[in-house]
């Protein structure tokens, strides 16, 4: 790990100290940011550290600083405050240290009023301090250098991703035996938690854990104390040193309605194929339009549609079972940064017109990290548009519908790498 998280810092440094040079700079400050209270209040949020600070340095906490530098080793300037209400680091143990040099201060506004501030750009949530020093605010064009260096992932980062996945699987199994014991949504939450060896606000994002027809709700937020669920949706991950994994499945019991339980697997069978495809080069667009049209072969097949599967697909009908993207890429955070950038220089994608709502626009890259999510949900305010529309009303079944309606949908998801060789689906490693 030590070596490999070396080899990411070293290369992505040469990145950096090459950008520096052509911007006629000498040095680079980023900061892992502070957290602000809530109004009125004196409590704060969870912190979470500014990505791009986390993508050179492991460091946790507020107001740490990274001064890069042209020509010299990179320092580390640890915040390290006279503050007896919590617990202080002690960074002398940590093995990666010596990547650095390590200085600690206690005073933002002491640092900034000494600091080498000349031909210097800040990265920071909150810059004003440095800008009022005179560092120059972070060019777009360094901005987008850095977010495009983010989505090809180093080995030190897949190892990360696939340790977010390990402990995330932990979670899952824990979860999908608790749902079968009939556990509400709430203590499948704790178990989930319990299991993969994390607190809530560690979570990458908001875990779902939807029973029944809460499993239409594509981020439903909430747990209910309700027991013995038919139908159990989770979309939950796991942060390893600031990488994400996100992971979904849905189960049902035994006694689930027959063409519910033939959707799933088939929703399932379609993932497979859907990740087995990725190929450096691929268009997300492309992958999108496959799960789209997959999604219609389902909804025909099933009988959920009372027409040919052109007809439905001439309609592009499945937008109301399915309304979302197959994907995104993921890093540090969980939908990763630049899905839309063309080029290391920012030029941007147009908005797909069939699949507007598509994040990630690029074409896949040697070494992407990408999740693959098709799903199919029944989710009422669509199908009350549905319902609304002349041209598709008749082509749904609705008794079927509003049989099925009660238990919500279905996501399958998993976390692809990609290589020359082809994909390799990580959570599957760890997960079925
Ligand atoms: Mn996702």
């Amino acid at each position: 790990m030590k070596k490999l998280f070396k080899e990411h810092l070293d290369s992505r440094l040469l990145k950096i100290y090459t950008l520096l040079e052509s911007e006629n700079l000498d040095r680079l400050y980023i900061e892992s940011g502070k957290s602000e209270p809530y109004f009125f209040d004196d409590q704060s949020p969870p912190f979470r550290e500014n990505p791009h600070f986390l993508y050179f340095c492991l460091a946790q906490g507020e107001n740490h600083i990274l001064e890069i530098a042209l020509n010299q080793k990179p320092i580390l300037h640890l915040y390290n405050p006279k503050d007896f209400w919590h617990q202080q680091e002690d960074w002398q143990d940590l093995d990666w240290s010596v990547l650095y040099e390590i200085q600690s201060y206690d005073n933002p506004n002491l640092f900034w009023k000494n600091a080498k501030t000349q031909h210097s750009q800040i990265l920071s949530p909150h810059p004003q301090l440095a800008l009022s020093a005179g560092a120059q605010n972070l060019s777009s064009r360094i901005m987008n250098q850095l977010n495009w260096m983010r989505l090809s992932k180093s080995p030190y980062e897949v190892d990360c991703i696939q340790k977010a996945n390990y402990w995330a699987s932990l979670g899952h199994l824990a979860a999908q035996n608790c749902f079968f014991e009939g556990a509400s949504e709430f203590d499948i939450m704790l178990a989930y938690l319990g299991a993969s060896r994390q607190r809530e606000s560690q979570l990458p994002y908001n875990s779902i854990i939807a029973l029944d027809q809460h499993a239409a709700i594509l981020h439903y937020q909430n747990l209910t104390q309700e027991r013995n669920g038919q139908s159990f949706l989770i979309d939950s991950g796991f942060r390893f040193r600031g990488y994400c994994s996100d992971i979904s499945r849905t189960y049902f019991q035994e006694s689930a309605h027959p063409i519910y339980k033939d959707i799933c697997n088939s929703v399932t069978a379609l993932e497979q194929t859907l990740w087995r495809s990725l190929r450096v080069g691929s268009a997300y667009s492309d992958i999108q339009e496959h799960a789209f049209q997959g999604i219609t072969k389902i909804l025909v097949d099933s009988e959920v549609l009372k027409c040919s599967f052109s007809e439905a697909l001439e309609a592009r009908i499945a937008k109301y079972f399915y309304p979302h993207g197959v994907g995104h890429g993921l890093g540090l955070q969980v939908h990763d940064i630049g899905g839309k950038q063309l080029s290391p220089d920012g030029d941007l994608a147009q908005n797909d017109e069939l699949h507007p709502f598509l994040r990630t626009l690029r074409r896949v890259q040697e070494n992407d990290v990408l999740t693959i999510e098709p799903g199919l949900y029944f989710i009422p305010l669509l199908l009350e548009e549905l319902h609304d529309s002349p041209h598709c009303r008749n082509l749904i079944n609705w008794p079927l519908v509003n049989e099925l309606k009660s238990f919500g949908g279905v996501r399958i998801e998993d976390d692809i790498l990609v290589t020359k060789e082809g994909p390799v689906n990580i959570t599957r490693e760890y997960l079925n």
